[in-house]
């Protein structure tokens, strides 16, 4: 049963900008960045995913990717994912900002999506920026190289690198304009995106958190909800049906 007071402030809001990260895909099959699952051969996602790490090691970076891309092609959504898409369609203006590079949302249904941190089922050259799909690709322990020559890489976003500006900006701007922001299943530790919930708060936003447990941005929530997002979520939208 989810407090009445939730459901009311969902009922009351027009605009609303939702913000996912690892955790809404965690019930998927699809492993999280941080925390006792979250490492890879004992590599912290700062050691992999970055242009340092690539430059110095592409092979052990491409097997992280490979292993990635492969595990996350026989992931389905779950019911997290299905009721941000049913979500999607109760309000005047809904926009899903996912940190997530697995494209699960879309799959499930949502629409209005903004990936901050790219796709991992894109790829290209990081000399002439030439885009390969996986299927041009071999996935495995040794890097791909283009017909030029340069190294292929995940069309991600790493460490250092600029998030894509359309993405940011169209993100910000709903950010600004929202009346109710829900972060789900992200530790809050990352930025630009662990700024969005602050930023959405300071400009007059109710803020509903949504996580197994809590992140910095908890003490900041108007609303915590402790648990898995494959069960918070389906449960938050029948109880605004029902209302
Ligand atoms: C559940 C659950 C269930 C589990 N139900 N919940 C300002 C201050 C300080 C530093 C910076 C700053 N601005 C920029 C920086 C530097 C840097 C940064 O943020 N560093 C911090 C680590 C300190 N940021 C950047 O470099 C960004 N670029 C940038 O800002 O450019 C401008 C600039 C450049 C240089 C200097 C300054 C400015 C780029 C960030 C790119 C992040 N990339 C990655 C990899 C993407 C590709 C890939 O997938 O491989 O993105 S890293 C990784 O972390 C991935 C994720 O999207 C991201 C966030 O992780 P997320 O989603 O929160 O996952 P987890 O695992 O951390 O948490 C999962 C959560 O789920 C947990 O809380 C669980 O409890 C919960 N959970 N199961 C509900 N069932």
């Amino acid at each position: 049963m989810i407090d009445t007071n939730i459901i009311k402030l969902l009922k009351n809001s027009r605009r609303v900008a939702v913000l996912t990260g690892a955790g809404i895909s965690a019930e998927s099959g699809v492993p999280t960045f941080r925390g006792a699952d979250g490492l890879w051969k004992n590599y912290r996602p700062e050691e992999l995913a970055s242009p340092i790490a690539f430059r110095n090691n592409p092979d052990m970076v491409w097997e992280w990717y490979s292993w990635r891309k492969n595990l996350i092609k026989n992931c389905a959504p779950n019911p997290g994912h299905y009721a941000l898409a049913k979500m999607e369609k109760l309000f005047e203006k809904f926009t899903l900002i996912t940190q997530n590079v697995d494209g699960i949302h879309r799959q499930a249904g949502s629409d209005n999506i903004l990936e901050l941190h790219g796709n991992i089922n894109r790829n290209f050259c990081c000399e002439c920026r030439k885009e390969y799909p996986d299927n041009d690709l071999v996935l495995g322990s040794k890097v791909n190289r283009c017909s030029c020559g340069g190294l292929i890489r995940p069309a991600v976003v790493w460490f250092g690198e600029n998030l894509p500006e359309e993405v940011l900006e169209k993100a910000f701007s709903a950010v600004v304009d929202c009346d109710l922001f829900i972060s789900i299943g992200t530790s809050s530790v990352v930025y630009p995106a662990a700024l969005m919930p602050l930023k959405a708060k300071e400009e007059g936003a109710a803020l509903i958190e949504i996580n197994m447990e809590p992140t910095p941005l908890t003490p900041e929530s108007d609303f915590f909800l402790k648990g898995a997002c494959g069960v918070i979520l389906p449960n938050l939208m029948e109880d605004v049906h029902n209302a």
